[in-house]
């Protein structure tokens, strides 16, 4: 279970919350003793129509949240798709490498993961937020997501990156439509076959916020937690080595329940 602590103004799911180190610093160990295995410290966001922020403003953001997390004893993941920021959390304590882009952002990303030897999240991207929606275009996302996912896999190895190194994510939102992210969720199981473990970033993401509308209203992302535990129960049945939320209790549960279901089809 991967908690998620936002250092932004602007990210669409707890954005301007966190943005003071101290309240960042206490939503991460908060999520850590409520379950969370690891938390994922993100500078910049993602949400469509974003704009960038620059490494030094996104260093400025994470680093103390990531220094105090760690001295606090909780395994961090840095989500970023730069380099020098990538390098500024590793030297701060960070175990793990959330990289949206897949190491297409910053070319340099996989091979300062590749000289660390840690953990690489390389999600599927189809490039930045603010261009993102053009290229949601797919005749099969599933088939296409597992494809170029596979040759992001050959690239990074091919930069240094051990296989055992990566872990998969198909990039549920990212230059895709609510359509495409429903089809995404349900062929989870094909993706999780691919070879590495399959994180899955479904919490409060748009396309639930529009199954739940009322009078074309989108439900707002804070009331989004218990669709969102449904597709946790989802991903974790379809073989998923992590979800990546925003509240984790019920979370936890979710899996446990889906864990012990998976066990008694094993043990019928
Ligand atoms: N989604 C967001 C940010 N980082 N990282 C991974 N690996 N997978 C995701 O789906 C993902 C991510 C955007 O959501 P947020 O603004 O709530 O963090």
């Amino acid at each position: 279970m991967i908690g998620v602590v936002n250092v932004t103004p602007d990210s669409f799911s707890d954005g301007g919350r966190h943005l003071d180190p101290g309240a960042a610093v206490a939503h991460g160990i908060a999520l850590h003793a409520a379950g969370a295995d690891l938390v994922d410290v993100g500078g910049e966001s993602t949400r469509p129509g974003a704009t960038r922020v620059d490494a030094t403003e996104e260093i400025r953001r994470v680093l103390p949240v990531v220094r105090d997390l760690v001295a606090a004893g909780v395994t961090v993941s840095i989500d970023t798709m730069r380099r020098e920021t990538a390098t500024a959390a590793l030297v701060a304590g960070a175990s793990i490498v959330n990289d949206v882009s897949g190491g297409l952002a910053d070319p340099d990303l996989p091979r300062l993961v590749a000289d660390h030897g840690v953990p690489y999240v390389l999600m599927h991207w189809r490039g930045h937020s603010d261009e993102m929606y053009k290229h949601a275009q797919y005749a099969d996302v599933v088939g296409e997501v597992g494809a170029e996912l596979t040759r992001r896999v050959e690239a990074v190895v091919a930069a240094g990156v051990e296989l055992d190194q990566i872990v998969l994510d198909p990039g549920i939102g990212f230059a895709k439509t609510a359509e495409h992210n429903w089809t995404l969720v349900a062929n989870l199981d094909r993706l999780a076959y691919l070879g590495r473990p399959l994180l899955v970033g479904a919490s409060r993401k748009s396309f639930l916020g529009e199954l739940l509308a009322v009078d074309d209203l989108p439900r707002p992302p804070e009331e989004r937690d218990d669709a969102t535990v449904a597709t946790t129960v989802l991903a974790a049945l379809a073989g998923a080595w992590a979800v990546r939320v925003h509240s984790v209790p019920a979370n936890v549960d979710a899996v446990k329940v889906a864990a012990r279901v998976l066990a008694a089809r094993d043990r019928p």
